[in-house]
């Protein structure tokens, strides 16, 4: 792969659609994930996405967490960088400043992203850092077993919980909303279309794009209300709001919050402001972005590796 140059992409209009295979990686892993998984959803929307904005895989980096969802950067051809539990968002925030060139994509599970990487979701949101942030909500923890996780329902009962939990579900949505993100959606792995379209949105916004992404867990979760259809709020004539009104749409998130554990699935774009400049516009004009951020810095010049080598060295 070639190395991305900074600022080359800031207008996505003038791109040709690209072959979405090109994100199929050469040597294709067996993908681990089990038959009927709503990860492979997530992938599909994902290359479908990617592929009709015209980026190729070098312009891409995927930020992973732990968890099954985690996996999804080993199914990617892309730049990828599979983090720790929780711990997407700070690696690709820094990647981001490092390289402002790159279209990044951060992902992780319900788990990984609403549990104990909570407080680095809220912040980024805070920050808006101009990023695409896909949430996997299968409502447990996948790859451990099953576990209860921030967004299982109250009464369900795992392994952890064998009685019921007595927890009340986190509102990812609400959160997001609260904690400062510029566009929040919802779509679900059981519709690959709205999905890829969704996706899309997110990925073209400038600034913090949250995306819950309902996926199905065939194996641990069968209760789940990942499975039942849903209905796109954008294309149904009993849901009017408007989705630039920050009022309107927290009182859309919280009824379709509670929606979900009644059974009715609604998905969409419940929010977008194109107009909240992103933390990466705000620096710039503070005048606090490097002339030569990182990643130029050490592509173009051999004398700063050598810098970096030596300080290593002195460290040891
Ligand atoms: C610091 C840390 N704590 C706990 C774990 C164990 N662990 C691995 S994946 C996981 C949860 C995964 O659930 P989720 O994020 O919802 O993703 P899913 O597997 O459902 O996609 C946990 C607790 C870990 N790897 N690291
Ligand atoms: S355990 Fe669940 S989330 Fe993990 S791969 Fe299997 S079906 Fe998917």
């Amino acid at each position: 792969m070639s190395f991305t140059p900074l600022h080359q992409h800031d207008d996505d209009s003038d791109r040709e659609p690209t072959d979405r295979e090109a994100f199929t990686p050469g040597i294709e892993p067996q993908a681990t994930w089990c038959p009927g998984c709503g990860d492979f959803g997530v992938l599909k929307a994902l290359k479908g996405a990617m592929g009709d904005l015209g980026y190729t895989p070098e312009e891409v980096l995927l930020v992973t967490g732990i968890g099954c969802s985690g996996k999804l950067s080993s199914y990617f051809e892309s730049y990828g960088f599979h983090s720790i539990h929780g711990r997407s968002l700070p690696v690709a925030r820094a990647a981001k400043l490092a390289n402002p060139g790159l279209e990044v994509v951060a992902a992780g599970g319900d788990g990984d992203g609403y549990g104990i990487g909570g407080n680095h979701f809220i912040h980024t949101a805070r920050e808006n850092h101009d990023m695409t942030y896909i949430v996997f909500n299968n409502e447990i923890f996948g790859l451990t077993k099953g576990q209860t996780s921030p967004t299982s329902p109250m009464g369900h009962k795992s392994k952890t919980q064998p009685h019921g939990s007595a927890k009340a579900p986190i509102r990812p949505l609400s959160l997001s909303l609260v904690g400062g993100a510029s566009y929040v959606a919802r779509t679900a792995a059981v519709n690959p279309n709205q999905a890829q379209e969704i996706l899309k949105e997110a990925i073209q916004h400038d600034g913090f794009a949250h995306v819950d992404f309902l996926t199905q867990c065939p194996t641990w979760n069968k209760d789940a209300k990942q499975y039942v259809p849903y209905v796109d709020v954008q294309q149904s004539d009993d849901y009017e709001f408007d989705h630039h009104d920050r009022r309107e749409a927290s009182e859309m998130m919280h009824d379709v919050e509670d929606a979900l554990h009644e059974g009715e699935v609604l998905t969409g774009r419940f929010y977008h402001d194109p107009d909240r400049p992103s933390y990466q516009q705000e620096k710039r004009e503070h005048g606090d972005v490097p002339e030569d951020p990182l990643a130029e810095r050490y592509h173009d010049d051999d004398a700063e590796w050598e810098r970096s080598y030596d300080l290593m060295d002195a460290h040891k």
